[in-house]
């Protein structure tokens, strides 16, 4: 049998033992290796290996558009020419078989900067951004940039340097302000006052097109006054409301930046008794409602901005992913259309 004095002697060896292996209460200490670790690899191999093209998928260069996952965080739903843009990129996945992530940031970009993060968590192949404003997307797009995940920056311009993005298309902004403002010059031959409704505040669009019209438009046009309408319907009316009240038999033409302003503010003209031909009204984007106010005798004119941008985006896409070169900017190719065209040509348009 055990004495005593023998089980307090095991009893101590035990807790010993305990001890030096980490037991007992004391926080346990992260464990040195015992042998130093074995070298780290060289990060660079010796022999440096071609770098794959930003952006070139695994399935290079043999990738489809089944392998396609195109992420695009949608500015807003304020206008028709967005509603055609947001059907142009769903019909043209669904026919061609690409995987579309899309969503709505209601003209907010924080909510186009979540959803993009949301898309680089998800390793999505490409994301088209169609940047609600112009500044203010580094840091975003650097994230996208060290996931390797291409942006392709869509309708409206950033500020952003070039190697920030792949690519850029869309319209000519700066482009259609200059048509709209030969059209005045042609319409008031002999000067006049004018006032601008504008698009968002900031945005590449507002900001490109006022850019042009004043470039272009004769020194014997003055503007009285500029105030965005934010592309809507909504915000055109009482903007309009505004102007009609402040600048009451001043007023010999209005430059609207897109159609649905237009719509907006004709009802405020209506209710002011102004008739069609009454005022020089020129806009943009070329939707079947500018169509139909150049019908109904309100619009002279309408610069084309094309939103149908689905299969151009997903072809560069695919490119991308392929490893292939692309150009770092492509701008579409519009026209001006004019109030005696507008009869043969509204059955014909696509949005
Ligand atoms: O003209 C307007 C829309 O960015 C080109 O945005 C686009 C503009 C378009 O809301 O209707």
């Amino acid at each position: 049998m055990f004495s005593f004095k023998k089980l307090a002697f095991l009893f101590v060896v035990a807790a010993m033992v305990l001890t030096a292996c980490g037991g007992g209460a004391a926080p346990a200490e992260p464990a040195e290796p015992a042998e130093p670790a074995a070298p780290a690899e060289p990060a660079e191999p010796a022999e440096p290996a071609v770098e794959a093209p930003f952006g070139q998928a695994a399935c290079a260069p043999n990738c489809t558009y089944a392998d396609m996952v195109l992420c695009y965080p949608q500015l807003g739903a304020e206008s028709d020419w967005r509603t055609a843009n947001s059907a142009s990129f769903k019909e043209t996945a669904e026919q061609l078989g690409v995987k579309l992530i899309f969503s709505d940031a209601q003209q907010k970009q924080e909510n186009q900067i979540s959803a993009m993060r949301s898309c680089i968590q998800q390793e999505v192949n490409v994301i088209a951004l169609p940047p609600v404003v112009e500044t203010g997307w580094d840091a975003v797009l650097q994230e996208a940039q060290d996931a390797n995940i291409p942006v392709i920056v869509v309708d409206r311009s950033v500020t952003a340097d070039p190697s920030m993005y792949a690519t850029h298309i869309g319209s000519d902004m700066v482009l259609e302000g200059k048509r709209a403002a030969a059209e005045f010059n042609k319409l008031l031959p002999d000067g006049g006052n004018i006032l601008e409704l504008s698009g968002t505040t900031g945005s590449g669009a507002a900001v490109g097109r006022a850019e042009g019209f004043r470039e272009d438009l004769n020194s014997n046009i003055t503007i009285l006054d500029s105030q965005t309408g934010n592309f809507t319907r909504a915000e055109g009316k009482p903007v309009m409301e505004a102007f009609l009240k402040k600048y009451e038999g001043q007023i010999d033409g209005v430059f609207f930046h897109n159609d649905d302003m237009a719509i907006g503010a004709v009802e405020a003209i209506k209710a002011a008794g102004i008739q069609p031909g009454d005022l020089v009204m020129i806009s943009v984007d070329g939707t079947r409602g500018g169509f139909q106010l150049m019908l109904d005798g309100w619009l002279q004119a309408d610069v084309e901005c094309n939103p149908l941008l689905g299969p151009q985006v997903m072809d560069l896409g695919l490119k991308l992913m392929n490893g292939q070169e692309i150009p770092k900017e492509e701008l579409t190719d519009e026209q001006t259309y004019y109030a005696d065209q507008a009869e043969e040509l509204l059955p014909t348009r696509k949005y």
